[in-house]
């Protein structure tokens, strides 16, 4: 008996007309509404795919990872084989959380640079130094995002593929003038004010391990770049990524659904919140 793949007709689709759905290089930009979830699920199960999803808890940020990960359990991915990658300073403050059949948590030590800024715009050299050694082997693809976060719906395979990128949610109805891109010139990560198409977020990025690996590259050895110059770039590793998909534009864009924070408040276009920012008091969590 042959296994039923589809169950809706494509014409029984809804459609978005409230948000663009379509960047002009024809990625989808994923919103709720705009695909059918049973249909990819199968897909995807299919070809038996591994997921990584890789966040940091360095220094006192470990205190968010009970949380992002016990939410990640009811709402990450569910059904499909995960691998959490935990990359640390405190392994022994790595929660225990019981987790689901093909699901692990894998713990990556690491040292704790002593700036915030430092710490944030690292993560690129380490999930790049991991990508060669380790995910190539275990995993089809990686997300990888912020720990002061949690997650609220589900977040499926709707979200992989080849590379993909993430509205940030504080410019998604914003022009590019309004973008807070790097603007100095002697920085690698400048973006003129005649070009780019969206401001992604920084904590939410990802596609499969090859494509993740020439980002992360990319995103590392341009920061160093400017480090030589004695310049850091505005918004640390997001104004590199942001440089980084102005030249090698994304397969497919996720709406800011996918990285919320109630600061935003809740407009009509964001019908699910499905990972939300933590409330975090910045001054006692960035330091020791
Ligand atoms: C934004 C971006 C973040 C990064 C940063 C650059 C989102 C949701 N967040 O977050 O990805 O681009 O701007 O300035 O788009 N961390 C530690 N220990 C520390 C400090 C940071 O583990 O002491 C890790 C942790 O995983 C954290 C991430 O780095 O979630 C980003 O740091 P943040 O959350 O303090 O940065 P924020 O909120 O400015």
């Amino acid at each position: 008996m042959p296994q039923k793949f589809s169950t809706k007709s494509v014409q029984s689709l809804s459609r978005r007309n409230d948000v663009l759905t379509y960047s002009p290089w024809l990625a989808p930009i994923v919103w709720n509404g705009t695909y059918n979830i049973d249909i990819l699920n199968a897909q995807f199960h299919l070809r038996d795919v591994r997921i990584g999803l890789t966040t940091f808890a360095i220094k006192k940020y470990v205190m968010f990872l009970k949380d992002f990960l016990e939410t990640a359990e009811k709402f990450f991915m569910v059904g499909h084989k995960v691998n959490y990658y935990v990359f640390t300073d405190r392994p022994n403050d790595v929660p225990n959380i019981t987790l689901s059949e093909g699901r692990r948590v894998e713990i990556i030590n690491v040292t704790g640079y002593q700036r915030w800024q430092d710490v944030t715009m690292r993560r690129m050299e380490m999930i790049h130094n991991q990508c060669a050694e380790r995910f190539i082997k275990e995993v089809d693809y990686l997300v990888c995002v912020d720990v002061d976060m949690k997650f609220l719906a589900n977040v499926g395979v709707e979200i992989l593929g080849n590379v993909f990128g993430t509205l940030h949610p504080g410019f998604f109805g914003a022009s590019r003038p309004q973008f807070t891109y790097e603007r100095r010139p002697e920085s690698v990560a400048c973006i003129p004010v005649d070009e780019g198409d969206f401001y992604y977020a920084g904590g939410y990025f990802g596609g499969n391990v090859e494509e993740v690996y020439k980002l992360t590259n990319f995103c590392h050895n341009s920061m160093l770049k400017d480090k030589e110059m004695g310049i850091e770039a505005l918004w640390h590793d997001e104004s590199y990524l942001n440089k980084y998909f102005l030249y090698y534009k994304p397969k497919k864009i996720l709406s800011p659904e996918y990285v919320w924070n109630d600061y935003y408040g809740s407009p009509a276009a964001v019908q699910v919140k499905r990972f939300i920012g933590v409330d975090k008091n910045y001054a006692e969590v960035r330091f020791k």
